[in-house]
């Protein structure tokens, strides 16, 4: 039987493939969201497809000696590598299907690295892999904010304030931690024309996430999704509130879901209808509040949190995605209309 590898957009959860290819066998803490993303970014591409992984716990917790949950071949690359593994996996099933060793078909390359593997380590490489519009491969970065496999060690992606083991709270000092999460996706969608989509997504929003997965296959070239991914055990809560934790990410406005398109920026899911006043956007506290990480917050550090999240709403050129802010005196020029676009409800008070 012929192998369906034309990867649709899936309309509802009646769409969503039956088949599994991240199966039992992991070891991942229990209400672990980055072993959702997996479950969800293999199920989305199919079995037509070869997964490289970075160091960290989707690959340490994934293989353990003799167990294995990829059903699909799967390979481990250094910590930082994962968009050269994407690149030069892609090149090489390029040349051995133009030499006719293999037979000339769709094969999905993806290479999945942490917030430490692909925010901070191997950055580099992604932006190099990001410019060579000639091979096909997707980079996906699950953010669970830290380095959490080596016990939750701060990273550029861990939210201001949040507790570390790198980052404790003392009676000294409260907040060792005061830098503000490094926007990944908008920085890659800003830089790299030659990328045809790159992401933002959540495996809260399943759907929008198959379907954002679907797309960077499809569409061919070098593609990036970054996943925001809650973690039980580094950011401290009960695992069954991992789904709910994914949903305040994104309802608080702390976390935007988009897709940049060729070139064009669309919004999706909650983050659209917050941004077309449909929906109200939560006060950062009820995600805040809920975490162990954020527990020895003051009222000033919620304050701040969420002074921090309205400007990326109510300054940014493109709310959560492109930090500029564009002066009045240039809105015209720049044809920026900031008063036709209500962007924001105004926040309650912490
Ligand atoms: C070059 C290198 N430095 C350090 C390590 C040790 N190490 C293994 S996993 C890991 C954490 C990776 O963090 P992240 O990429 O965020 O993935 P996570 O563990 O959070 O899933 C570290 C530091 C390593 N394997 N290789
Ligand atoms: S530490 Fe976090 S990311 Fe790692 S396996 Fe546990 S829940 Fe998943
Ligand atoms: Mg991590």
């Amino acid at each position: 039987m012929a192998i369906e590898t034309a990867l649709p957009q899936i309309k509802g959860v009646k769409d969503v493939p039956y088949e599994e290819l991240f199966v039992s066998g992991h070891r991942t803490c229990q209400g672990c969201e980055s072993a959702l993303v997996m479950r969800h970014m293999v199920k989305a591409s199919g079995p037509r497809t070869i997964v490289l992984g970075s160091t960290g716990c989707m690959y340490v917790a994934n293989t353990t000696y003799y167990t294995t949950p990829w059903v699909v071949p799967w390979m481990h690359t250094q910590l930082g590598a994962s968009g050269s593994a994407a690149l030069g996996t892609a090149a090489g099933l390029k040349v051995l299907m133009r030499k006719g060793k293999l037979k000339d078909e769709k094969i999905n390359v993806i290479a999945f690295c942490g917030d430490g593997g692909g925010a901070d380590m191997g950055l580099g490489a992604i932006s190099a892999t990001l410019t060579h519009k000639e091979y096909n491969c997707l980079v996906l970065l699950y953010d669970n904010e830290s380095y959490a496999n080596t016990d939750i060690q701060l990273s550029s992606q861990t939210p201001y304030g949040a507790v570390t083991t790198f980052s404790p709270s003392g009676s000294k000092k409260r907040l060792m931690h005061t830098r503000w999460k490094k926007n990944v996706p908008g920085m890659l969608a800003a830089g790299h024309p030659e990328s045809r989509f790159i992401a933002a997504g959540c495996a809260a929003y399943a759907v929008d996430l198959m379907n954002k997965i679907r797309k960077a296959l499809e569409i061919g070239g070098p593609t990036f999704v970054h996943t925001l991914d809650p973690c039980p055990k580094g950011w401290d809560y009960h695992p069954q509130y991992s789904q709910e934790l994914g949903h305040l990410a994104v309802e608080c406005g702390i976390w935007p879901l988009y897709e940049v398109m060729d070139g064009v920026c669309n919004l999706t899911g909650p983050t659209r209808q917050i941004a077309e006043g449909r929906k109200k956007r939560k006060p950062v506290y009820e995600y805040l509040k809920r975490q162990g990480r954020f527990a020895h917050f003051i009222d000033e550090d919620v304050e701040h949190f969420q002074a921090q999240v309205d400007k990326m709403w109510t300054d940014w050129l493109i709310p959560g995605v492109i930090p500029f802010t564009v002066p009045a005196k240039d809105q015209a020029i720049l044809k920026i209309d900031k008063k036709s676009k209500p962007l924001h409800e105004e926040p309650a008070t912490a």
